[in-house]
């Protein structure tokens, strides 16, 4: 049975429950009158005091009703109980927000994308689904188009901005400005195996918290349920944040450091005590969730960096797969310079707290942007380094991308137990 979960208030439903919006077209169905738009309270409570009360009403909502086809989810269409016109409009049952059509055709995964103001995030979700259509997407038969209007329309617009325009994303919006939408994509990949026929299909949905949301443990409450329901969790954190990166002058060939934002450990002990608080699972005392902990603007690290350094250089996903024993490489090299840079005090919180971890480091726009532009890309355009591991990584754990491992399991574990990597 498919599990859809709502991309705006995160309820979780069988596909086969949620209830039908009718559009009130008129077809000249029963007589031809269609439906009268009626006040949509669930719908206006969602969106908040700012919705004028002329957008309130929208076209009734009625329930799916129980066939044997409707529990099947073989049925795509059902027919107004007023009017008689059929649609294939679902809404959410909490919220009442409609889906875009084909959301409810497969499970939902949520990837939360965490990650103080100014960390890279915005810059981060438009260059990865540009790699993932591009160069990743090659390797893997990925394709992974926008879902719904609004997903289309923004989709569009980060890519003229980012690859034609070669400007950086604005700041994203606080949620208490107003409403932020979540950026919908349809993953599709082939089936692996010998008899394995056509595509599996998941619903991705990245959700991009405004910086300023998560400056107070009080303020990412908002983002609980949204936190609480993600299948995995993609924390990055700005290198130029940290004190002794900052010190050294990592950036000293070209942009002026940023300010000082909250920093990543506070933002890793909120998000591992509000997942405990919303009871996600927890193994001896550590939540449940796999964590990728991915240090974005690696560019700017390169003087910190031996010449051997695997961040220098691509994953190379040979035939499709994604290679653990790189992706432990990754996940040392960051270890080793995120505990140099202060004494491992996030590493030692972040290993206390998420019982999966895997840190990486990636950069989306392969180069700091031009000193004299600083609201630019770099001239040459984007060169992402890495930027598809976190992803892949959440993707593998879930079967979704085959993994090709070749250390002995002992290894692995042994390993497991000094706590350094997950395997
Ligand atoms: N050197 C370097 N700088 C980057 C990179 N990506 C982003 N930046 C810089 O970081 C700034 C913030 O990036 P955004 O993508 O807007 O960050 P954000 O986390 O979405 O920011 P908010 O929306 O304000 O929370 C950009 O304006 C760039 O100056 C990168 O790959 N390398
Ligand atoms: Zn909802
Ligand atoms: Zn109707």
């Amino acid at each position: 049975m498919t599990t859809v979960i709502c991309p705006y208030c995160f309820d979780r439903a069988p596909a086969a429950r949620l209830p039908y919006r009718c559009l009130m077209m008129a077809t000249g169905v029963r007589g031809g009158a269609p439906c009268d738009a009626e006040p949509d309270d669930a719908w206006a409570d969602f969106m908040g005091p700012s919705l004028p009360p002329s957008r309130r009403l929208r076209g009734p909502v009625f329930p799916a009703p129980r066939t044997l086809a409707t529990l099947r989810g073989t049925s795509a269409r059902q027919p107004c109980p007023k009017c008689g016109v059929a649609t294939s409009v679902r809404v959410c049952r909490r919220c009442h927000n409609d889906f875009p059509s084909e959301y409810c055709d497969q499970d939902s995964r949520i990837i939360a994308l965490v990650g103080a103001k100014a960390s890279g995030k915005s810059t981060y979700v438009s260059v990865l689904v540009n790699e993932l259509r591009g160069r990743v997407g090659r390797e893997y038969n990925i394709s992974l188009p926008a879902m719904g209007a609004e997903t289309q329309r923004r989709d569009r617009e980060m890519e003229e901005d980012l690859y034609e325009r070669l400007r950086l994303p604005d700041t994203t919006r606080p949620a208490a400005m107003g409403f932020n939408d979540p950026l919908l994509y349809r993953l599709s990949v082939p089936r692996r195996g010998r008899f394995a026929k056509g595509s599996r299909h998941t619903t991705l949905v990245f959700f991009d918290a405004a910086g300023e949301d998560l400056k107070s443990a009080e303020a990412m409450a908002r983002y609980t349920q949204y936190l609480a329901a993600a299948d995995g969790i993609i924390l990055l954190v700005d290198p130029l944040q940290m004190g002794s990166v900052r010190d050294r002058g990592a950036s000293a060939d070209g942009a002026p450091l940023p300010a000082v934002e909250t920093s990543p450990q506070q933002i890793a002990s909120d998000l591992a005590a509000q997942l405990r608080s919303h009871g996600r699972s927890v193994s001896r005392g550590r939540v449940t969730t796999p964590m990728a902990v991915a240090v974005t603007k690696t560019d700017a690290l390169r003087a910190l960096l031996g010449a051997h350094s695997p961040l220098l250089h691509n994953a190379t996903h040979t035939g499709g797969e994604l290679d653990d024993d790189d992706r432990l490489a990754v996940h040392e090299e960051l270890r080793s310079l995120l505990s140099d840079w202060d004494s491992g005090v996030l590493c030692r919180q972040l290993e206390n707290d998420f019982a999966e971890l895997s840190y990486f480091g990636l950069s989306a726009l392969g180069a700091p942007p031009p000193a004299d532009a600083p609201a630019d890309a770099p001239k040459s355009g984007p060169q992402p380094l890495r930027v598809e591991d976190p992803l892949l990584w959440l993707l593998g754990r879930r079967g979704l991308v085959p993994v090709r491992r070749s250390r002995p399991e002992e290894q692995r574990e042994s390993r497991d137990r000094m706590g350094k990597a997950d395997a």
